[in-house]
């Protein structure tokens, strides 16, 4: 039942030699994509969910430039963390490779169950999440919108306030509370949650 690391995507050019038909490298387990700006916590929360220390985390932002797969027997999926997007100080020719790259990944894999979505408790979404999210919708990716760092929000009615901020603002993106979720990977909130959620299926995404 252990979780384990699987192997890395470096680059497109490395995608035919890997993914055959539903098949990562013969694995079938279908794959979760974990999206997000960088820093927001991606890393951390596959650590959370696994229960294990497997994907590196980092207080410095825009460190991951490849998708890292881990194999998460617990529920028989593949989670998958991705590149980070947003970084302020990335040059546009990067913004430009985490496009393509992304985008040809999304194409090669057919056995994509669907995105979590992570955005900071504290600021989402932010301008580059609105895009992640058109993006994804326009690729018709299902999606769960996550909320990392719920740790961040120290009291009830903060956390009641962007609730009711958040859920209105996703609403306008076609985004309904039933596909938002909050947690902390600092205190495992929401944690037992979103796995239960993650195994059940995407019907409502
Ligand atoms: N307070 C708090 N900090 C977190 C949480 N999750 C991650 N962090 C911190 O946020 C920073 C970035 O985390 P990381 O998982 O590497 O982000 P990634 O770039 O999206 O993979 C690190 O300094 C983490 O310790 C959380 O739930 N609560
Ligand atoms: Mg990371």
């Amino acid at each position: 039942m252990k979780p384990e690391y699987l192997l890395t995507l470096g680059d497109s050019s490395q995608i035919p030699d890997l993914f055959r038909g539903p098949f990562l490298k013969g694995f079938r387990e279908p794959r979760i994509a974990m999206v997000g700006r960088s820093n927001v916590g991606k890393s951390s929360l596959i650590n959370a969910l696994l229960k294990a220390r497997l994907a590196q985390t980092s207080k410095q932002p825009g460190k991951t430039r490849a998708i890292h797969f881990y194999l998460w027997k617990e529920i028989d999926r593949i989670i998958a963390d991705l590149p980070g997007y947003g970084y302020a100080r990335a040059s546009w020719d990067e913004r430009d490779r985490w496009e393509k790259f992304i985008r040809d990944y999304f194409e090669a894999d057919e056995n994509l169950q669907g995105v979590i979505l992570l955005l900071d408790a504290r600021h989402g979404p932010t301008a580059a999440d609105e895009a992640a999210i058109q993006f994804l919708r326009g690729r018709g990716v299902s999606m769960k919108v996550v909320f990392a760092k719920s740790d961040t929000l120290k009291n009830q009615s903060m956390r009641a306030q962007r609730k009711k901020e958040v859920s209105e603002s996703l609403a306008l993106l076609g985004i309904g509370t039933s596909s938002i979720f909050w947690v902390s990977s600092q205190t495992q909130d929401g944690i037992v949650g979103l796995t239960r959620e993650l195994k059940k299926g995407w019907e409502n995404a």
